[in-house]
């Protein structure tokens, strides 16, 4: 009697369904990047390309691999065929007869295959329908067009019809404000064949019941098959010498077994920040007459995430407890990495999350309009210290409710819950995006103006399909299978409720989470920030442009212009140039040329969300988390990201290495007064020193005060005011430098600006750079506003965008990988370096 075994498929070939000659395919992968492989369409992310290869979804295509069986594969009981992934509409023929259909990109696929193979070779043919014409004629049986304001359909030669919304696929391969329409069609995930006889474990979830530092509760919930009934053991072991073993009668068929065990002072997993993301790793085997007939192996970390949301003084709170602690969240929006999904490598994920952990960060929300991420992705959240929202894949649409549709929704969401389950990093299920507030069914004139596109049978519909999803069938999933973490239906909204008071408007700001884009598509000023703060902001952002060298991967010379066909084309928000403009003439002076305009939407973009980040985290504990939009892009395009599709940090990812930092100081100027405040995520009080110089442009200090401090821990604290009265003449030509030392190291420094940066008197700065021991070091003889270093080799700096004051040293570091580098101690030294400042960027 063997153990289960994995059998590859190899040697995959494609064509166009009409098409005759069969053409080498990447699987796991998709028929737009085995196109592009061929040179068959351009590269979709040049110039419009995206808009000449619409073509492609509009084809049916087939995926063929010829495998081989041996004797003893044949002599197994059980020969499953398991597809992790179809990228949508798929029939699925083995040896010429059809084993299965599907229709939901995010289920995981599993059929018997034993009586359609033979020993010798085999086929597995896997024919795609268009997903297009698939669900052409959708709107129409329903009657309706469902709201899908982000589906680009007329991009894609559809007109008006929104199919996104019935294709359980990923909702932004139809276009989105940051993402081009790309709908592929696919193996996007692994397909093997598992061979058993007897017995098989198909999935392990080790259920944390009660964690704590003393006592770690654990349940191995074990999934298993027998053919017949059998005596069998199950062991399981971690990594530190613990193990547990278990006698167990199984009977015939699918089960699951319990194995309660425990684990006395467990080493806990924490978040970045709080401490090591401590990982066992357990084994889990099960054997008969002492033969190992099947094992499974489970990474995680050994925790407890309470979402705490109890009734207090200014409303309701929102937030995370972890191990006891209650964390205030510092992350970022994820959106899926590449249009083509197969692309994306466990190096630039571990990019992302390496420059998330570098960054201060301790959550990403998974975004609904994009993909259920692989795996790895989790697995590197564990090991990183990264909590994870996770929301299910919904966002700004509303969807069918027929039985079918739901069916698939609810498989769909048991098979995604018992994937990630088990990763220490899901902090919360969240249901969708945006849908609650978009649709706002108790308030008749909230929302986005959807309700009133319909008859009243209609609206009751739709609604009725939304509660079903939402309210009834994701959180009995989640109850069922993921017994532990918290769900939360819609983000934002303020409570469940079933009236008025659920949707999240910006007047309600004292319960639930809060999607603040007053600033931005609102075009509310920057100060805007500070007044609107709620208990969770997992939504706010403001666009830039990637910087040049991305701009030159989709645009040539000649369309090095605002608003030329190709610059506009990798703008997917309509008024989004214009807004860039309108805030870039409120805050600074006229870019010099067009890299200049580019660099300084960066600049802009970074002040607005540093000034977002620290209205949030000054509000801690009323507020207790700050989740930008956006982390990543899918493309090289202008969006809200912090770094582009190439993974090179904008100006804002270093401003939020800045503002993430544990101990933080916010210096606050309202009217003629400036209020500093430290703000610590800090788990113990500390003593600090606070010295505040106000210094001119050229270097001279006009005033001096030092004082000690003490600084709660985990908390926000005012400590010092200064008063600007009577200082008025030397305003715009000087700043406060303010540092913060603990022990003698600097915590915080911050160089705060008492004028708009636009009214600032600039000079040329003359930065000096010297090379140090593992750095650099700069130094300048006049104010130098928004210093930004660059390398022609890709790299990233301990710090960049910051003010320089005449007579300060500021030591740098640089790193070629932050994967192997996070806190910038390899001390490599950047070559052909570049620096400038605002006095570079702009017109006097
Ligand atoms: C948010 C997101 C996305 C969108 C972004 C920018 O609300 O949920 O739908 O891309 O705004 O508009």
């Amino acid at each position: 009697m063997s153990t289960v075994r994995k059998i590859l498929l190899p040697n995959w070939q494609f064509k166009e369904a009409s098409e005759r000659t069969w053409k080498e395919a990447t699987v796991p992968g998709c028929v737009h990047t085995d196109l592009l492989a061929h040179n068959v369409i351009p590269d979709p992310f040049v110039g419009k390309n995206e808009l000449d290869i619409q073509w492609v979804d509009k084809k049916d295509w087939e995926y063929v691999s010829y495998f081989t069986l041996t004797e003893s594969d044949m002599a197994e009981e059980r020969l499953e065929l398991i597809l992790e992934g179809l990228d949508t509409y798929a029939d699925i023929y083995v040896n010429s007869k059809q084993v299965l259909s599907t229709d939901n990109m995010f289920r995981i696929w599993k059929v018997d295959i034993k009586s359609y193979v033979q020993e010798g070779e085999n086929m597995l043919h896997v024919y795609f329908h268009s997903p297009i014409a698939h669900d052409l004629n959708k709107p129409n049986e329903l009657g309706y067009n469902l709201p899908a304001d982000n589906d680009h359909s007329e991009d894609g030669g559809v007109g008006e019809k929104k199919l996104s919304v019935f294709a359980r696929k990923a909702p932004y391969h139809y276009g989105w404000d940051w993402g081009p329409r790309f709908v592929t069609s696919g193996i996007w995930r692994n397909v093997y064949i598992e061979a058993w006889s007897h017995v098989c474990m198909q999935d392990v979830f080790i259920e944390q019941s009660h964690v704590t530092k003393e006592i770690a509760k654990l349940k191995a919930n074990v999934e298993l098959e027998a053919s017949a009934p059998l005596a069998v053991t199950i062991s399981i072991a971690d990594n530190n010498g613990f193990s547990h073993e278990e006698r167990i009668q199984v009977k015939k068929g699918k089960q699951t077994i319990a194995i309660p065990f425990s684990i006395s002072k467990p080493q806990l997993w924490w978040s970045n920040g709080l401490g090591e993301p401590y990982l066992y790793h357990f084994s889990i085997d099960l054997f008969h007459n002492e033969t190992l007939k099947s094992s499974k192996k489970v990474k995680t970390g050994l925790r407890s995430i309470r979402f705490v949301r109890d009734h207090d003084q200014g409303g309701q709170s929102f937030h995370f407890e972890l191990n006891g602690v209650p964390v205030f969240m510092k992350g970022a929006n994820h959106i899926p990495n590449d249009s083509f999904l197969t692309r994306v490598e466990k190096e630039d994920y571990e990019h992302e999350i390496a420059s998330a952990k570098a960054s201060h960060m301790n959550m990403l929300r998974v975004w609904g309009g994009g993909i259920y991420e692989p795996n790895v992705f989790y697995e590197l959240c564990d090991e990183y210290g990264l909590l994870v929202w996770q929301d299910f894949m919904f966002a700004c649409s509303m969807y069918p409710g027929d039985k079918a549709f739901l069916d698939n929704v609810e498989q769909e969401a048991i098979d995604n819950v018992k994937r990630l389950r088990n990763y220490a990093c899901v902090a919360l299920w969240c249901g969708n995006n945006e849908m609650d507030s978009a649709w706002a069914e108790y308030v008749e004139d909230a929302g986005w103006g959807w309700k009133q596109r319909y008859n009243s049978a209609q609206r009751k519909a739709i609604w009725q399909a939304y509660d079903q999803l939402f309210h009834q069938l994701l959180p009995e999933v989640i109850r069922k299978y993921d017994t532990n973490t918290a769900y939360w239906p819609s983000s934002p909204m303020q409570d469940l409720t079933f009236n008025q008071d659920q949707h999240a408007t910006f007047a309600s700001l004292k319960k639930g989470d809060i999607h603040y884009w007053d600033v931005w598509h609102g075009q509310k000023p920057l100060k805007a920030y500070k007044a609107n703060v709620g208990r969770f902001m997992s939504e706010y952002g403001f666009q830039s442009f990637p910087e040049e060298r991305t701009v030159r991967k989709y645009a040539e010379e000649k369309d090095f212009a605002l608003e030329s066909d190709v610059m506009l084309h990798h703008q997917k928000n309509g008024s989004g140039n214009r807004l860039i403009q309108t805030y870039m003439d409120m805050y600074y002076k006229e870019p010099k040329d067009f890299a200049s305009f580019l660099h300084l939407s960066q600049i802009l973009q970074a002040k607005a969300i540093r000034s977002a980040v620290e209205a949030h985290r000054i509000h801690m504990p009323y507020c207790m988390g700050t989740l930008y939009w956006q982390m990543n892009d899918c493309w090289p395009v202008a969006s809200w990201s912090s770094m582009d599709y190439y993974g090179r940090w904008k100006s804002l990812q270093y401003e939020m290495k800045d503002r993430f930092k544990p101990t933080i100081l916010i210096v606050d100027q309202q009217a003629e007064q400036v209020m500093c405040t430290v703000v610590s995520d800090v788990q113990q009080d500390q003593l600090a020193n606070l010295t505040l110089q106000i210094v001119s442009c050229e270097g001279q200090i006009v005033l001096e005060e030092a004082v000690r401090i003490e600084i709660p821990k985990n908390a926000s604290t005012k400590i010092h005011l200064v008063d600007l009265k009577d200082k008025k003449d030397w305003i715009n030509n000087s700043v406060l430098a303010a540092k913060l030392e603990i022990d003698e190291s600097i915590v915080d420094e911050v160089t705060h600006l008492f004028v708009e940066p636009k009214q600032m008197q600039l000079q040329d700065p003359n930065i000096h750079v010297e090379v140090i021991e593992g750095g650099i070091e700069l130094s300048c003889d006049h104010f130098a506003m928004n210093v930004w270093m660059e390398t022609k080799e890709e790299g990233y700096f301990s710090s960049n965008n910051f003010h320089l004051v005449p007579g300060e040293r500021k030591q740098i570091y640089f790193t070629e990988s932050l994967i192997q580098d996070q806190r910038f101690e390899n001390k490599q030294i950047p070559r052909n370096i570049n620096v400038q400042s605002m006095y570079n960027f702009i017109t006097f």
